[in-house]
């Protein structure tokens, strides 16, 4: 049994095409008009409908921010780091800054920060935008909307930036829920001032993000524009629906690695309170629960939860990037999901 499981696992590791990589939905542009498709499709590409304000995690859709409330009449809003204004959309806002500003009057466009700003920035969704303070480096960290406790992974990531002049400073960077990067790329350009950029990434081979980290230009907002100085604000944020990553564990995790002699796939499971009643594997985009079912063996019992294990030869795994992503579902309507990417250098020693 155990056997056919791994020689039915042989046929897809090796047969299994080459990581399929990011979804990019990019545009930049003087107006709203020439982001507006790349917006669309990105939200598209993340399925559903907008699930706003609606606590726990929800089967598909996305969350948006646009920063909005009380329009035109509301005062600057500020907030500390972490930023927990929208946990119940399952985002937490860092910054190794002072923290966070959405803008309002007396200047809804960030002027009371810098009067040399008057016309730098344009809102994608009128009135406001948002800006970490004294850096210009943040991160959003994904959890169950509602619930700040259970951390969650999204499938894609996107926003919407203004004053994008200096090419390469302005940059998304994609974490898998193990930590490990997963992808990063620059916001396009868009030259002048009070223009819009647009980058939103997801993923289509299992991939998940645990983490966002926004660079925003290349100075920290309150600084002249200058030779060389480039001031970015945002406006919407766009992202797939956070489901919990919690107690979920696999083994070997993100990372490089060249594989020479057999090793195990572990799987962990933390305590869950409701019946487990189904499962899902996927690798590189193909599903493979049949395939693995036939192979996994409960391991050892570790604080209420469980492990599985699967033997596999090494040499199984051909160079390249891959992911594997678990997705387990309770009786409860709860769902756990998280995945890995490995890096294959090569599959025999010198
Ligand atoms: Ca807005």
């Amino acid at each position: 049994m155990r056997l056919q499981g791994v020689m039915a696992m042989a046929a897809w590791l090796v047969a299994s095409s080459a990581w399929a990589g990011p979804v990019v939905r990019e545009a930049a542009g003087a107006n709203a008009a020439a982001i507006q498709a790349a917006v669309d499709a990105f939200r598209a590409d993340l399925g559903g409908g907008n699930n706003g304000n609606t606590a726990g995690s929800q089967f598909g859709g996305r969350r948006e921010i646009n920063w909005d409330g009380g329009g035109a009449g509301a005062n600057v809003t500020l907030d500390p780091s972490p930023m927990t204004r929208f946990a119940n959309r399952g985002a937490t806002f860092l910054t190794p800054g002072s923290g966070f500003e959405i803008s309002g009057q007396p200047s809804p466009l960030l002027v009371e920060l810098n009067p040399a700003y008057a016309g730098l920035f344009a809102a994608f969704s009128a009135p406001r935008i948002f800006t970490p303070l004294d850096s210009n480096v943040m991160t959003s960290v994904f959890h169950i909307p509602g619930n700040t406790a259970v951390p969650a992974a999204v499938t894609g990531f996107g926003a919407v930036f203004t004053n994008v002049d200096v090419a390469n400073a302005t940059r998304l960077r994609f974490y898998t829920p193990d930590g490990t990067l997963l992808y990063e790329r620059a916001v396009p350009v868009a030259t002048g001032d009070a223009t819009l950029s647009f980058l939103g990434v997801s993923f289509n081979a299992g991939e998940l993000v645990g983490r966002v980290e926004i660079v925003t230009g290349n100075v920290a907002m309150g600084l002249n524009e200058k030779t060389g100085a480039n001031v970015v604000a945002m406006d919407d944020f766009i992202y797939g629906e956070p489901v919990a990553t919690e107690g979920l564990t696999i083994a070997p995790s993100s990372t490089r690695f060249i594989r020479t002699g057999q090793f195990d796939l572990v799987l962990g499971i933390g305590p869950w309170a409701a019946p487990l009643v189904s499962g899902r594997i996927v690798y590189d985009g193909l599903d493979v629960t049949a395939t693995l079912l036939g192979c996994l063996r409960p391991g050892t019992l570790t604080g209420g939860g469980v492990t599985f294990r699967c033997p596999l030869p090494g040499a199984l795994l051909s160079p390249g990037d891959h992911v594997l992503q678990v997705e387990l579902g309770f009786a409860d309507a709860s769902r756990r999901r998280t995945a890995v990417r490995w890096t294959v250098l090569g599959n025999t020693e010198p």
